[in-house]
């Protein structure tokens, strides 16, 4: 029932909004103004409470915040392409790597990281893999802008990262919805999302969607050819749309999924951006991914999933979404139409119903941000001024994933999701069930974490007992009334929450 528990979410929402006006009134400043004096705390909705510092600021637009096993904070500078490492205590930083053939413009430059397991351990495997995006063409006539998957090594002595050696190499780029997160799974797999790159939709309307398209036979061949050294081109632009595995050299692992009767890199597929990716320790994978106007996704992700996208937002319910394709207008050419947002679709467009659509892969995320009925008002008048509407919308933007697993970290936080927000500038604490299978009651919108920011990921210390979040260095969010801002407050800052327990209990 869905829409029903939407409808829940939604009034539960307008509670915890109504409390926190009310608790904003009743306290003091809550001290999110730049610099280490900037310490505040709030009183949570967990015994004790979070004090909030600025670690440091400066980076430019980090994009993937790891907590590093020499108890530094390694960080993606996404359009500056370093590789930073950042010591908690100060906030000093120290540059591993500027990556010289990177391109950054639009959601591209330097996007996921993952550090290997054996990094600093002595076991030879002092690996670090990133993704970012560059011209695979220098010639400007015929530059194509493309996506890879490098491993650099790590040395103890300079700190300094070097050696690269492409895993993959020709994977999409664009101007949009670039997905992005990559991390190392407990099989030692690479996994890696690249979004739709926008398609069907604003600038790039006249692109057809490629989320649902699957490689044949032959495009794996050739592809298998390519990776091996040959020069033969596979169109990678069917990996738009995916969560792809790959070996550690780049290669098809063996038992990914079969899908219509060919195995390649793709995991899951129908995803519109995913730029949240995590594994908990009990081996399960779970992603996050940005709708349309409605129904940010939270995913339990399957070998072999189709997730949906572009025919399905959320659920299969028919509510405030059906799929326009406006690259197949009849009659009309597409580049003669003018972009407009469902359901305001030009007759030539062919328009399918989610339920017009079925397959028996489809696998339906575990929590919308959020469902809301045909006929919702998409106009919220606190979003009026300059018409940014879409900062009102019923989506919050989730940039990333996180899983909090510490038994005696926070109180009531064990086995849970943490999700930053772009649009609210705050973490959701998302509460699984034992297996992992579903969500246990409303997300847990987290007001004791909010500022005026961009959060784009989140690590934790090895004690669960501090949050640190990193921040766009622009953009627009929402301020504590819930208006748009233009302003952020921390520029390309990490901001550490640690949990105090409360001593008098
Ligand atoms: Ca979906
Ligand atoms: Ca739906």
């Amino acid at each position: 029932m869905p829409v029903l528990r939407d409808a829940i979410v939604r009034r539960s929402l307008l509670i915890v909004f109504v409390i926190a006006v009310m608790a904003a009134s009743a306290l003091p400043v809550r001290g999110a103004t730049q610099g280490t004096s900037a310490s505040s705390a709030v009183e949570g909705q967990t015994p004790g409470k979070f004090v909030m510092r600025v670690v440091t600021s400066g980076l430019a637009n980090p994009f993937q915040i790891i907590w590093g096993p020499d108890d530094y904070l390694w960080v993606t500078e996404r359009t500056a392409g370093r590789v930073t490492r950042v010591r908690p205590s100060d906030g000093s930083k120290t540059t591993a790597i500027a990556i010289s053939d990177l391109v950054a413009d639009g959601p591209g430059g330097l996007l996921g990281m993952a550090l290997d397991p054996g990094l600093l351990k002595g076991t030879g495997n002092d690996y670090v893999y990133v993704a970012y995006t560059y011209d695979a063409d220098a010639n400007p006539a015929t530059v194509t802008r493309r996506t890879k998957i490098v491993r650099f090594t790590y040395d103890a002595h300079t700190h300094v990262l070097g050696n690269a050696s492409d895993i993959m190499a020709g994977l999409p780029a664009g101007t949009d919805h670039q997905g992005g997160r990559l991390i190392l799974g407990p099989d030692r797999k690479l996994y890696f999302t690249i979004g739709d790159l926008g398609a069907n939709q604003l600038a790039n309307f006249c692109k057809p969607d490629r989320s649902q398209s699957v490689p044949t036979l032959a495009q794996v061949k050739r592809l298998a050819r390519r990776s091996a050294g040959g020069a033969e081109a596979a169109d990678l632009s069917l990996y738009e749309g995916k969560i792809l595995r790959l070996n550690l050299d780049g290669s098809i692992p063996s038992d990914n999924p079969v899908i219509a009767g060919v195995r390649s890199h793709i995991y899951s597929y129908g995803h519109r951006n995913p730029q949240g990716l995590v594994f908990a320790p009990d081996g399960k994978l779970y992603e996050s991914e940005h709708g349309p106007n409605t129904d940010d996704e939270v995913n339990l992700i399957r070998a072999g999933g189709n997730y949906g996208w572009p025919h399905v937002a959320g659920y299969r319910d028919d509510q405030s979404y059906a799929y326009a394709n406006w690259s197949a207008s009849r009659g009309v050419p597409c580049a003669s139409l003018t972009f407009t947002a469902y359901p305001a679709i030009p007759p030539s467009v062919p328009v399918q119903k989610e339920s017009e659509w079925n397959h028996p892969d489809f696998t339906p995320p575990i929590q919308t941000f959020h469902t809301v009925p045909t006929g919702y008002d998409f106009k919220n008048p606190k979003c009026a001024e300059r018409e940014l509407y879409y900062q009102c919308w019923p989506t919050v933007a989730p940039s990333s994933l996180a899983v909090y697993t510490a038994k005696n970290g926070i109180p009531g936080w064990n086995h849970s999701l943490l999700m930053p927000s772009l649009k609210h500038g705050t973490v959701y604490r998302i509460q699984l069930n034992a297996a992992g299978t579903a969500v246990v009651g409303d997300p847990d919108e987290n007001e004791h974490f909010k500022t005026v920011n961009r959060y784009r990921d989140v690590a934790l210390d090895p004690e669960g007992a501090s949050l640190f979040i990193a921040t766009d260095v622009e953009g627009n969010t929402q301020d504590r009334s819930g208006r748009p801002a233009m302003r952020v407050e921390n520029p390309g800052a990490i901001l550490e929450f640690r949990y105090v327990r409360d001593q008098s209990r």
